[in-house]
């Protein structure tokens, strides 16, 4: 059955004032909430039902308020507005955010004291939205805050994800994969919009009516129902939405003539394939069930989202007669994060012309005008490119307009720019010499985007010089760059609390927190012996807090006076964790040979690794269970004890990363050169006054110009020596450091234990192929990068020195703040403007 979508209310029901029952002084609030709330028995009070009952929905009433107010005003006003697609959101926790955000963080720590509870206990309750698989996602995220901070009326879109990255844990065998259950016990944080539901087609075929215009019909078609998350910016009343999107089918769905006859499954068929589109996040695609279920997904969040910015569109601009088309540019900018949500550009054109009997040059333009492509990998592997016969399955009337460009676009050089014809192969959207014909995505965006960013400044000059380099000679004017920033909110106001202050307290200001470069002027006391002593005893709390973190999930008993030296990010060969650890086996293998005396003189350390492999990449797999087993041999040896330790993080995810960041003094950002498009973890490390040993690689470049080179541990080859240096390889020029050896034979050897880390071990042996041949520049770089620990381990003796580079860190941190990114993307792509809640 199709067609039983409403998909005409756009708009949140307004409530004009708050339930007047509900007391307004936050203890009876709470209170009440844990009496009235139905989800929990009503006597009992402990941190869980604190969280839930109580905790969240207090807090929930006055977002909805503020949620609801900003509705109206944007409403009102009638601003543009940006929609940010993106197919991945990691939230996080919600709670600390919220109420520091409302600014009655205090507040609420008192009132739950009255109650018998502690705030540090409540918020932990509370499961990590996890919709997300690492940086692109907490980049999602990031944004949100600032465009919310910033007073901009901008939305995001996205899934509503059943289950979202699995959770990670550490046995024997290395990493395993169980299900997180965000939803376990429901969110708190999150309206079902009941009223809110578009209905979304899959597979049928194209019609052409006597008019001759085209019509998508038949198939199946599922309802896309919206789920509203409120997000608030820091003290202002805006407070914008995050909408994600469910997948249902409607009860006229379900046959009751099956059922009755006794065939349950086939009776439901509809309601389980739609169960299986949000089930979760990033399926495998090794398998073509795969493929086709991810392309479902993309195309739910895009139509849906699609559909819901056109009523609203259309219902702000009805409300002064009738609407013109040509506006539509002028109130909506769509930025896609990635190619991921591609499918974007098809279906307005579909919308445009099929449902509002557009023409293709006008839809053509408003597409155009409207759509915005940020690119945030050069890695082939993650470059999509679609089959094009599953396409024209899924989507026949959407692989039509897609040719259609395509044809265009061919047209368009062949006649303007006939000397880049022979670029058309990798310019081409469709290529239709290989075996398997395909889409490439990032093609498409590129083609109907207006504007195309990179991530961070060596990124962005990577994708004019390679990657989109032929698209450069036609449109100069349409590529970018937006370095990425992070939240200073939630990366050092609310999880560094004690640091926080002390910045405030020499800035004689709080400002910093929305106003981030305001940093630059602590430098005057980076010098300040008072500021060192209050500096480093504000670190050394957040490193006993983490040893306790650590001990707790790991059994393992750090101490806080060594150096805390950290990697936390996914596990991939290019970021380079086996670099890490391969140079913590030579450190292993150095102390175990030195006498009691000479050991004095190192520096101790405790070496953290932390992150989530794909299920299916073995590689990284096996990295995990390397890490595991090197800490078991070292951490149990008492000859070194007192100056190594190396810890796996289990389950690296926002939580936790709230809690290493503020206890780390060193941090790795090691990725080979060119390969990292930005990193976001690097910016928040250096906010919280951890130095970095790093690549002059993505975000790291600007890192490093922004808090001084003396600052910064770099190593390692360059992007551009990069591609030689893997051809020196291939020809056998590649001569290996003795060091570099010796710490691949300890593990040949043994001393490690008897799992089989050959092949490994050949990944960084032969002399070609992805994933082979050391295509991650492991050996190449292996010498400097024992070098800079060299330096790493004498500056840490210099406590002075060390302290001061750490303060000198925040102090450069400023141009990191997503407020920064997000107020260039409002200028530069969006063309949109500050919409203050009065
Ligand atoms: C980044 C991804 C990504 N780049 C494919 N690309 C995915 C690609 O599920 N998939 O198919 C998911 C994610 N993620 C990261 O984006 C970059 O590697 C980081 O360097 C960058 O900081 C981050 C945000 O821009």
């Amino acid at each position: 059955m199709e067609g039983g979508a409403k998909s005409n209310d756009v708009s949140a029901a307004p409530i004009a004032q708050p339930l007047s029952e509900v007391p307004t002084d936050i203890a009876s609030n709470i209170k009440y909430h844990a009496q009235y709330t139905p989800h929990f028995s009503p006597f009992k009070f402990e941190p869980l039902q604190a969280y839930y009952a109580a905790t969240a929905d207090s807090v929930r009433d006055r977002l909805i308020k503020q949620w609801n107010d900003t509705y109206l005003h944007y409403d009102k006003v009638n601003p543009k507005q940006t929609y940010y697609l993106s197919m991945e959101y990691l939230q996080g926790r919600a709670l600390t955010n919220a109420i520091g955000n409302l600014d009655i963080h205090n507040a609420y720590a008192d009132a739950l004291n009255k109650l018998g509870q502690q705030l540090e206990e409540v918020v932990q309750q509370e499961k990590d939205a996890a919709l997300g698989n690492g940086g692109l996602g907490r980049l999602a995220s990031c944004f949100l805050d600032s465009m919310a901070t910033l007073n901009l009326p901008a939305w995001g879109y996205g899934l509503r994800y059943r289950y979202g990255l699995f959770k990670q844990l550490i046995t024997k065998a290395g990493q395993e994969e169980v299900p997180e259950d965000w939803l376990e016990k429901f969110s708190p944080w999150e309206i079902v919009r009941h009223d809110v539901v578009f209905p979304i087609r899959f597979f049928g075929h194209v019609e052409v009516l006597p008019s001759g215009s085209r019509k998508w019909v038949g198939g199946e078609v599922l309802q896309a129902l919206a789920y509203d998350v409120p997000i608030p910016g820091y003290r202002t009343k805006n407070t914008n939405s995050l909408r994600l999107w469910e997948a249902k089918a409607s009860s006229e769905d379900f046959n009751l003539f099956l059922f009755n006859d006794g065939q349950y499954d086939a009776a439901a068929q509809l309601h389980s394939r739609a169960q299986q589109i949000c089930a979760v996040l990033y399926p495998g695609d090794a398998t073509e069930n795969g493929k086709l279920l991810r392309l479902k997904q993309q195309f739910f969040l895009c139509s849906a989202s699609l559909q819901d910015i056109i009523a609203r569109f259309k219902e702000r601009e009805d409300g002064k007669g009738a609407h013109q088309w040509s506006e539509f540019p002028k109130k909506v900018a769509i930025q896609l994060n990635d190619t991921h949500p591609t499918l974007t550009i098809p279906e307005l054109m579909r919308l445009l012309m099929d449902d509002e009997g557009l023409g293709w040059d006008e839809s053509w333009n408003i597409t155009t005008r409207t759509i915005a492509y940020t690119n945030h990998t050069v890695l082939p592997e993650a470059l999509e490119k679609w089959s094009q016969a599953v396409m024209w399955k899924l989507l026949p009337r959407h692989m039509e307009i897609i040719e259609e460009i395509d044809k265009r676009f061919v047209a368009t050089i062949m006649s303007e720019r006939p000397d880049l014809e022979n670029k058309m192969p990798s310019m081409r959207i469709l290529d239709h010499n290989a075996t398997k014909p395909v889409v490439h995505m990032a093609n498409l965006c590129v083609v109907s985007s207006h504007t195309v960013n990179g991530v961070a400044q060596l990124h962005s000059d990577i994708l004019k010089a390679e990657l989109f380099a032929d698209y450069v000679s036609l449109w100069p004017t349409k590529f970018q760059n937006k370095t990425n920033g992070i939240t200073p909110r939630r990366w050092i106001r609310f999880c560094s609390p004690e640091l926080s202050h002390i910045i405030t307290k020499w800035l004689k200001t709080d400002q910093w927190v929305t106003n981030l470069e305001l940093l630059a002027n602590l430098r005057e006391f980076a010098d300040n012996s008072e500021l060192h002593a209050e500096w480093e005893s504000a670190k050394m709390a957040n490193k006993q807090r983490l040893a306790q973190y650590i001990l707790r999930v790991t059994g393992v008993s750090i101490d806080p006076n060594t150096l805390f030296d950290i990697q936390v990010k996914r596990i991939h060969e290019y970021k380079r964790q086996l670099l890490n650890i391969l140079g913590v086996i030579y450190r292993y293998k150095k102390l175990k040979g030195m006498s009691p005396e000479e050991r004095k003189n190192t520096t101790p350390r405790t070496v953290m690794i932390g992150g989530k492999a794909f299920a299916t990449y073995t590689n990284a797999k096996r990295i995990v269970k390397l890490v595991t087993d090197v800490g078991d041999v070292v951490n149990s040896d008492p000859d070194v004890n007192d100056y190594l330790k190396v810890v796996f993080v289990p389950n690296y995810n926002v939580s936790v990363a709230e809690m290493l960041i503020p206890g780390s003094e060193l941090s790795q950002h090691i990725s080979t050169a060119g390969m990292e498009a930005s990193g976001t973890s690097n910016m928040k490390f250096a906010l919280n006054g951890c130095l970095i040993i790093g690549t002059l690689d993505g975000a790291n470049v600007e890192i490093r110009e922004e808090i001084g080179e003396d600052n910064f541990f770099l190593f390692g080859a360059t992007a551009d020596e990069v591609p030689q240096l893997r051809k020196d390889r291939e020809n056998g020029l590649f001569k290996p450091d003795p060091r570099f050896e010796e710490a691949k034979q300890f593990i040949r050897s043994g001393a490690f234990g008897t799992y089989d880390y050959n092949p490994l071990l050949e990944s960084l042996e032969g002399n070609s192929g992805y994933g082979r041949g050391d295509y991650f520049l492991v050996g190449h770089d292996f010498p400097s990068y024992m070098d800079a620990q060299a330096r790493v381990d004498e500056a840490y003796k210099d406590r002075k020195r060390w302290i001061k580079m750490s303060i000198l860190s925040t102090c450069g941190s400023g141009k990191f703040s997503s407020d920064r990114t997000i107020s260039q993307y409002a200028k530069e792509i969006w063309n949109i403007a500050e919409c203050r809640v009065p």
